[in-house]
């Protein structure tokens, strides 16, 4: 059956100041759909893979129109809903017979809401897709209502809508096919924030799936607070694929804590080091996971950056937000890092439920005093399907506006402080941290290739303009600016 999943058309201004966006910009393989795109092939049917981070909203239908479909998949988080609201009011109008189905984060956290909200989506697929889209479609190829079938949510002839059993997470994760990357088409529009990067092209994989922290603002599929691992075995021929069948340069690893199994990361570094494949690679961490030995295990395996969310310089937050980790641990863990030879990204957080403008300040210090090679100070958002979103009025006041959910915009005001206090401490935050001139000497220092002096330039043009405005942080939230608490 002729099916197509697509991510919705979103440009980066969507997300951040236009400016920035530039510089920030991420331009990722959509590993998600990736894997839907490849069980869907693997059980037969003609699939037709469309990222909308690359086309505008009439090119993306354009495409619908041609390839006629009877299936597509919207793929949507919290910030993408009202985007993929519009993309299946866009297919409905080609053509009403094309089943339309919402999927990904949001639908997954919302569940059959997401049908109450958009009558143009006849179903949703709720949590991971890759067991359910084959029965699904094959209901569907048989003409065959969805009733029973588990993960899905749809809508009844007479318009009420039904949710199914849910679908338990998926155990075996080597018993999914590994994503066939020739569904992206041209690698190289794929494009990532300078800096966050070695060499290209390149990959996205995930060693695992899950995370057992409880972190108040973070969307885990089902709420399950558990880790699943696949195989070294099965990574190791992902990797091995990558590398030399496709010529990926760089892997950026996606799972939420590389390093969760310290026995098991030792042992992936082992077998990249043994194999000998050419590439280096990125993995996101915990600063509760690692010791000196193993990240410089990772260094010797080709690991160039390390990403700790270290989220707050003060314990009583870093305590509210559940995160799980002390102020030490974070200290310890950057400077092994360095010690290592690896590049730290150390991303914070500010708008912390209970958090005062003084403290957010401590915040802006602890990161000086950290001095990892990039920071980021994201805006504190409550994303459906996250314990914040869910007891909000315990917290704060929050925009009803889900466009405003990306961690850029002022979605979430706490009570201990205003808008404007936030972005005051995120325009400030950005420039205390990046004009040191300690910092900009050590990064023109470590210039030793015309990628790093690209990274310094464009890093430096962004600067420059984060100093020209009087709001570099902007944010475009539908909360009012007054004190709140
Ligand atoms: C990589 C990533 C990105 C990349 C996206 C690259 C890309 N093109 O996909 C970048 C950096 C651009 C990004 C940006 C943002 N992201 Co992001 N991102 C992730 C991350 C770390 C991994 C996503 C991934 O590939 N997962 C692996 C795959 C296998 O899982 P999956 O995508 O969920 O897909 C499964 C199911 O959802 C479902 N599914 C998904 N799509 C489809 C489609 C069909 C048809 C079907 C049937 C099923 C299906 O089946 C899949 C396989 O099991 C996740 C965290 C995570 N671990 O998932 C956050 C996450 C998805 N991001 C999140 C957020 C909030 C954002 C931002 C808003 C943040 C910001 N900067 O402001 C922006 C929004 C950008 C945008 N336009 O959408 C949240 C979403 C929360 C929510 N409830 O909506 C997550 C869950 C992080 C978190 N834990 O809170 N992100
Ligand atoms: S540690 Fe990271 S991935 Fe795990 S729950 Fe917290 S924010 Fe989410």
């Amino acid at each position: 059956m002729k099916s197509m999943v697509i991510l919705p058309s979103w440009k980066p201004d969507d997300i951040y100041p236009a400016k920035l966006a530039r510089s920030a910009v991420s331009y990722q393989h959509p590993l998600g759909l990736l894997y839907i795109a490849t069980c869907v092939q693997e059980a037969g049917h003609e699939v037709e893979l469309v990222d909308g981070a690359f086309w505008t909203h009439q090119e993306v239908l354009d495409k619908v129109r041609r390839f006629r479909p009877r299936f597509v998949g919207v793929s949507a988080n919290a910030s993408m809903w009202t985007k993929a609201i519009k993309t299946a009011a866009g297919i409905k109008a080609i053509d009403p017979a094309i089943h339309v189905s919402a999927a990904g984060p949001y639908p997954s956290a919302v569940e059959e809401k997401c049908l109450v909200d958009c009558p143009d989506f006849d179903s949703a697929v709720i949590g991971e897709g890759e067991k359910t889209m084959p029965e699904l479609l094959s209901r569907l190829e048989a003409n065959a209502g969805l009733e029973g079938v588990a993960g899905t949510a749809f809508r009844r002839d007479d318009g009420r809508v039904h949710l199914n059993e849910p679908r338990p997470l998926i155990e075996d994760l080597d018993s999914i096919p590994i994503p066939r990357r020739e569904l992206l088409g041209d690698f190289d529009k794929y494009e990532s924030p300078p800096g966050s990067y070695r060499r290209k092209p390149i990959a996205i994989v995930m060693t695992s799936r899950g995370c057992k922290a409880r972190c108040i603002y973070c969307f885990q599929m089902k709420g399950e607070h558990r880790i699943r691992f696949r195989s070294v075995d099965n990574v190791v021929r992902e990797v091995k694929e990558l590398v030399t069948d496709y010529g990926f340069r760089e892997i950026r690893f996606l799972d939420e804590t590389f390093t969760a199994d310290r026995e098991r990361a030792m042992e992936l570094c082992r077998r990249f080091r043994d194999i000998k494949p050419d590439f280096s690679f990125y993995v996101s961490s915990r600063v509760n996971t690692v010791d000196f030995e193993l990240l410089r295990e990772m260094k010797r395996a080709g690991c160039w950056a390390i990403l700790f969310g270290a989220e707050s310089g003060v314990q009583k937050n870093l305590n509210t937000l559940r995160k799980g980790i002390t102020l030490d641990q974070t200290r310890a863990a950057v400077a092994a890092a360095k010690k290592a030879g690896l590049k730290v990204y150390t991303p914070f957080i500010i708008g912390i439920p209970g958090e005062t403008y003084e403290e957010a300040l401590e915040t802006v210090d602890f990161a000086i005093e950290l001095d990892p090679h990039y920071a980021n100070f994201h805006t504190m958002t409550p994303f459906p399907g996250t314990e914040l979103y869910d007891n909000v009025e315990k917290y704060g006041v929050m925009s009803s506006n889900t466009d405003d959910y990306t961690f850029e915009g002022a979605a979430f005001v706490p009570f201990s402080m205003t808008r404007e206090e936030i972005e005051q401490v995120r325009t400030l935050a950005f420039r205390k941290f990046y004009s040191r001139p300690g910092f900009i000497f050590k990064r023109i220092f470590e210039i030793r290739s015309v990628h790093d002096l690209k990274t310094v330039s464009k890093g430096a043009a962004s600067f420059f303009w984060l100093w020209t405005q009087r709001n570099a942080a902007s944010a475009k939230s539908g909360i009012p600016g007054k004190k709140t608490g």
